[in-house]
């Protein structure tokens, strides 16, 4: 009884919290207009517009009236009168508020923003209002009128608006909370900048009646010569013909929507150009019904491991990485155009790498097409970072879903092969639980990639042991090591002496390694925060990294220096994290040519059989 009770409850929670719906596959290849631009917004660190004075919310007022999304000042209580978003700045959207005023670099709380714009909805259509991402908890009113909240920052949302979108000027209101929970996803404690606001693109896209919500096509597992796919659908017109149209692949199959308006299919093929980083080769792909269309470009390859290595279309490769951050050190904040995203890819490719870690969240879809057009393979996780509420299952149930919606929205992207559950997360029977969950769950969605989390090691003497038993359930041996920088005084006659223990027989790829520079700060290279220092650990690093059988690709970090709260020296850092191989101001430093000559000499190797056969395979 008790546990119906918790159950109704839960449910009537979720009611009248009104969560938003399940989004829609290939927003930027719809009909939209977008939202993009200057909204005006209001500091509400009390959260004034929200709450009553007697912190009651306003939504759950009796005329459901009240707080700043009630656009029409005074309101009806009269308390909100000092309150006026026509005449109050504004900001960006897309971009966090902590880059665009001096007085939000550190703000962590509520802000509301507001936008009006004018849309002339036609009958016969329906109209989605949607959210790439705002971080972290985000409520939207359109005209008024709640239209639900978000939790998380990182993952697209949205709501179907065709029954309260005017035909005319229309205001929306968003309000936008930051603050850090030890309970939600990440927690409290990151070392990453906390950017908040809407930090994605917002679009209101128009579809038909009857529209296709949702796809998947995709190589079946293992397969290069079978095409797995599904289609939703999603309106009153369910039952539907689809037509899946490859042209340049010679492919055009009709397939018939099921009572719920799925189907799945299996298409044969006999020729297809398989996606690599050297030939990333992407097919336009249709989607057809009788109402309504869509186009996408999709690569098709295979990926799996086999003992210790990693074959990608059947083919040994070593994974030649870097990670990055979703961040434009030049704003420095949240990239906010297409341009930002590229240039952090074309970094990566100047490295030589053919594969980056995206670290330590769900980054933009367009930064996955990227990867997809320019040939880097990814690797995609979400923000279970060190210590989350392990036991409180509305934690859990927000990671999963943060997980389910990065794998629904990517799913089609050849470039990702990895999915991450996580990072540095310490070991405890709550803790293998969860993330054993997470790596089940991950798996009954995608059977088709490798499922990974960035593991610790231990050391004892100079043993380094990675034994961690999340391990037995994942496809990689991935682990963060800190040789040089966290441990260990760096110097290759202390470091030659360590050895390695790694108890999987699967491919490692070191998930991080790396320690801090100051750009243009020069010394001898026993001294730390100089260029020389950091060259010297990544020299090193690549002698302790030669005696690790099975390494088939690593991922320093981190590309570009990044903001942290956690790095306050005043000399060195000034809220920097200085482990970027270029600085936040575009310069690379010594380092950044030691791991592209590195990378130089792997590529070849792996180019070449015979060597690869001679030093790593036994
Ligand atoms: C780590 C974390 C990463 C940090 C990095 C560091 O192990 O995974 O988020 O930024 O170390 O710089 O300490």
């Amino acid at each position: 009884m008790q546990k119906q009770l918790f159950l109704l409850s839960f449910f009537l929670f979720f009611l009248s919290q009104g969560f938003s719906q399940d989004f829609i596959q290939n927003i930027g290849g719809r009909k939209s207009i977008s939202l993009n631009g200057s909204w005006n917004y209001i500091i509400d660190p009390y959260q004034n517009g929200y709450f009553d004075y007697r912190r009651k919310p306003f939504d759950e007022s009796e005329t459901g009236k009240g707080g700043y999304y009630d656009d029409k000042q005074p309101t009806n209580k009269g308390e909100l009168i000092e309150y006026d978003f026509d005449h109050s700045a504004t900001l960006s959207v897309p971009g966090d508020w902590n880059s665009q005023a001096p007085e939000l670099k550190f703000y962590e709380g509520t802000i509301w923003y507001r936008r009006h714009f004018n849309a002339h909805p036609e009958s016969g259509k329906r109209y989605l209002l949607y959210f790439a991402a705002a971080n972290y908890e985000t409520h939207v009113y359109l005209n008024g009128k709640k239209l639900g909240m978000h939790k998380g920052g990182f993952t697209p949302f949205q709501f179907e608006v065709t029954d309260q979108l005017k035909s005319g000027e229309n205001s929306i209101v968003v309000k936008v909370d930051n603050t850090r929970k030890q309970d939600e996803v990440p927690t409290i404690n990151t070392d990453w900048w906390n950017y908040g606001g809407i930090t994605r693109d917002v679009y209101l896209a128009e579809v038909p009646e009857t529209y296709v919500n949702n796809y998947k096509v995709q190589l079946a597992k293992g397969n290069p010569n079978e095409i797995d796919g599904f289609v939703q659908i999603n309106g009153a017109n369910k039952s539907q013909d689809v037509t899946i149209d490859i042209p340049q692949a010679n492919i055009k199959t009709s397939v018939k929507t099921n009572a719920e308006g799925y189907v799945s299919f299996k298409i044969p093929v006999k020729k297809l150009e398989y996606w690599s980083p050297e030939d990333p080769k992407l097919y336009q792909v249709n989607i057809k019904t009788a109402s309504d269309e869509v186009t996408d470009k999709i690569g098709f390859r295979t990926i799996a491991t086999s003992g210790k290595d990693i074959l990608l279309n059947g083919k040994s490769v070593f994974l030649r990485g870097i990670a990055i951050h979703d961040e434009n050190p030049f704003i420095p904040g949240r990239p906010r155009s297409e341009a930002d995203l590229r240039m952090l890819l074309t970094w990566a490719k100047e490295l030589n790498c053919n594969y980056v870690r995206l670290a330590h969240y769900p980054h933009n879809e367009k930064m996955l097409r990227l990867a997809d057009e320019m040939g880097l393979m990814v690797w995609a996780e979400v923000p279970v970072y060190w210590t989350i509420s392990w036991e409180n299952p509305e934690t859990y149930q927000n990671a999963q879903k943060q997980l389910s919606d990065l794998i629904d929205l990517n799913k089609n992207r050849a470039a990702v092969i990895i999915w991450s559950v996580g990072n540095e997360t310490p070991i405890s029977e709550p803790r293998n639980r969860f993330m054993g969950n997470l790596v089940d769950k991950a798996r009954s969605l995608d059977n088709t990639r490798l499922i990974a989390a960035a593991l610790e090691l231990h050391r004892e003497g100079k043993h380094i042991i990675v034994d961690d038993v999340l391990g037995n359930k994942l496809d990689l041996a991935s682990f963060n090591e800190y040789a040089g920088w966290y441990w260990s005084s760096g110097n290759d006659d202390d470091l030659s002496e360590y050895d390695w223990n790694v108890k999987f027989n699967k491919p490692v790829v070191v998930s991080e390694l790396g320690g801090s520079a100051l750009a243009g700060f020069h010394a001898d290279k026993d001294t730390r925060w100089s260029e020389e220092y950091q060259q010297k650990l990544y020299k090193n690093q690549f002698n302790l990294l030669s005696k690790l059988d099975g390494l088939r690709g690593m991922t320093p970090w981190i590309l570009v220096d990044f903001r942290s709260p956690r790095r306050p020296h005043p000399v060195y850092q000034d809220f920097w994290n200085r482990k970027g191989l270029i600085s936040n101001t575009g310069q690379k430093k010594l380092a950044f040519y030691t791991l592209k000559d590195f990378y130089d000499q792997m590529e070849k190797k792996y180019e070449n059989p015979v060597d690869k056969n001679l030093k790593d395979k036994k």
